[in-house]
Formats: C-alpha cells, sequence, structure tokens
C-alpha cells in the first residue's frame, strides 16, 4: 500500500513516514500544498491513501485536496482516499474538510493506533470501490454484447453509430451504415432447426468479422438482421466493399452437424455525408434499400 503524505512540519511528516514505515506501507512525501497535487498526479495510478496536513502556507489542505479532486473527474481517475490531519478540533473546520473531499478527519496529535485503524477502514471502501468498478465493466460488456454471435448488439450498435455520425461531421470523412438480413432464414429454421438457424448466426458474424477493416464496426440489430458500419468510405467503393461482404456470405454453405445450410443475404446501404440527417434517418434510408433489395429478388446489394 502505498501512502502520500503532505505536511509542512518536517518533524510531523518524519514521525509518520517512520511509523507508517515500520508498518510495511510505502510512502512518498509533500511539504505543501502544490508539491502534493504534483506528488498525486504523478502516483495516482498506485496511490492508496492521502494523509494531508490543513494549515500550510500559501495553499493549504482544503484547496490540495479540491484541486485532487477536481483533477480526478476531469480525468476520470479512481478515487483514491484522502484523511485530513488537523491540529484545530473546531467543527467548521472538519465539516470544511470533508466538504472539501476528504474522506475522515483526525486531530493532532494523532494517535497511531486510530490512524492504522482508520486507514484499515478506509483500505477497506476502496476495494469496495475497485471490485465495484470492475464488476460494472463487466455488466457494462455483458449489457452491449449480444450473446449468440459475441458481436455488439443494436443499442451498442446505435451508441456506436452516432459516434461515427458526429466523427463524420467533424471531419469530413464518409461513412457507410449497411443493414444485412439473411434471406429466406425462417426455410432454415424449418429444415435445420433453431440449433441449424443459430449456427448460421454465428457463422455469419464471423465472416463478416473476418473481412473488416480495422475501425470498422458489425453489430447485431435482432433476428437474422446485422448492421455494418464502415467508416472512411468513398462513393465509388461502396458497391464493390459490400459485394465482398455478399460473396463471403454466399460462397459457401454453413456446415451444421454435417449438413449443408446455403445462406444468401440481402443488404441495403445509406452513406452519410455529414448532413443534418440522425441516425435515426439514416438507417431508415439503409432500411428502404434493404426493402428494396428484398422485392427484387434477394441476394444483392442496393445502394
Ligand atoms: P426474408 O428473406 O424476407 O428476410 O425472409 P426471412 O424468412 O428471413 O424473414 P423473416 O424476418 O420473416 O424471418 C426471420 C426469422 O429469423 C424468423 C425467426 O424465426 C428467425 N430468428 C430470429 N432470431 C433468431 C435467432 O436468434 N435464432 C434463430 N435460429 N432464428 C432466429
Ligand atoms: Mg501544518
Ligand atoms: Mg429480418
Ligand atoms: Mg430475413
Amino acid at each position: 500500500m502505498k501512502v502520500l503524505i503532505v505536511d509542512d512540519t518536517n518533524t510531523d511528516r518524519l514521525l509518520l513516514k517512520l511509523h507508517l514505515t515500520k508498518l510495511g506501507y510505502k510512502v512518498i512525501e509533500a511539504n505543501n500544498g502544490q508539491e502534493a497535487i504534483d506528488q498525486f498526479m504523478r502516483h495516482s495510478q498506485d496511490l492508496d491513501l492521502v494523509l494531508m496536513d490543513v494549515q500550510m502556507p500559501q495553499m493549504d489542505g482544503f484547496e490540495a485536496v479540491k484541486a485532487i479532486r477536481k483533477a480526478q473527474a476531469d480525468q476520470k481517475q479512481e478515487w483514491i482516499p484522502v484523511i485530513f490531519l488537523s491540529a484545530s478540533a473546531e467543527e467548521d473546520d472538519v465539516e470544511d474538510g470533508i466538504m472539501a473531499g476528504g474522506d475522515d478527519y483526525l486531530i493532532k496529535p494523532i494517535s497511531q493506533k486510530v490512524l492504522s485503524a482508520k486507514m484499515l477502514a478506509m483500505q477497506r471502501i476502496a476495494d469496495m470501490r475497485r471490485r465495484l468498478v470492475e464488476s460494472n465493466k463487466v455488466l457494462e460488456e455483458l449489457a452491449s454484447t449480444d450473446h449468440l454471435t459475441g458481436v455488439a448488439n443494436r443499442r451498442a450498435f446505435e451508441v456506436m453509430l452516432e459516434r461515427e455520425m458526429t466523427l463524420t461531421r467533424r471531419y469530413g470523412k464518409h461513412i457507410a451504415c449497411a443493414i444485412f438480413d439473411l434471406d429466406k432464414f425462417k426455410n432454415v429454421n424449418d429444415t435445420f432447426g433453431h440449433d441449424g438457424g443459430d449456427a448460421v448466426l454465428v457463422d455469419v458474424a464471423n465472416r463478416i468479422k473476418s473481412i473488416l477493416r480495422e475501425g470498422d464496426i458489425i453489430g447485431r440489430l435482432g433476428g437474422e438482421e446485422f448492421g455494418i458500419i464502415v467508416a472512411n468510405i468513398l462513393d465509388e467503393e461502396v458497391m464493390a466493399i459490400f459485394e465482398r461482404y455478399r460473396s463471403v456470405i454466399n460462397s459457401h454453405p454453413v456446415v451444421h452437424e454435417g449438413r449443408e445450410i446455403p445462406i444468401t443475404t440481402s443488404i441495403g446501404v445509406a452513406l452519410f455525408t455529414g448532413n443534418k440527417e440522425n441516425k435515426e434517418t439514416l438507417l431508415k434510408r439503409a432500411d428502404d434499400a434493404l426493402y428494396e433489395a428484398k422485392a427484387t429478388g434477394r441476394n444483392k446489394v442496393i445502394y
């Protein structure tokens, strides 16, 4: 465990350092508010706790912690507990310390036993928080992934589409948004069973991924529909790129339990050039193109 000790009084700082070092803590030091901020920023990746004096010349402990909390929020850094160590027992000071972003406030002279106990309590909260951040990451991953194929689900796809559209508006590089809908998929399920259908969906997702360029995006929009975003595309490339997708899907059948399942897909494409339209109307244009592909014989790209 790594602790930052901030105190302008050398003897206070050294005594504390001696005590904590004996207990096995790694200690770094600062002797004023600005140095505290600098040390904090330098070590924020592996710092576990800050022990902060209050009364210091120029910048006091409250100001330093306010600045630290603001920098943490701006940079979306992990929370690191702060305990104030102050000579003042005024209740207003205790209140100010917590308001400034401190997690606890101890009054000097500091009892070593109380300090150790408080540090343990902070560590417990820090551990709990770390576990929460971890499990939130797992949940976020689950909430944005299609469990069958492992690609982004509709929600996540739409978030990424929104982001790509923003980039297009900002930098002017066009994107193509396409909807793939497998042809006569009901027949696949009827002939080869739902397992057969699922195997096809997994295989199709993998085939699309196998030719996806870096930065391009795939999502499962629902059922047997996939969405694709091809970034940084020129109008004259659109047909060739999506014909390639169509052929990677229809070139050879999916093999499931020794049986061959032939598949084809219809693809509707819309180009986004940075005009005022939103993602709903862009998807609607792709969907209209897809409808036309279905209506005019399937197994084709309409752009
Ligand atoms: P079209 O060429 O007009 O698209 O015909 P289609 O049969 O593919 O069209 P439709 O959208 O009517 O049928 C899609 C079928 O996809 C219906 C549903 O049973 C099947 N489906 C949807 N989700 C899944 C899934 O997760 N697994 C499997 N195996 N089938 C699914
Ligand atoms: Mg002081
Ligand atoms: Mg469909
Ligand atoms: Mg279909």
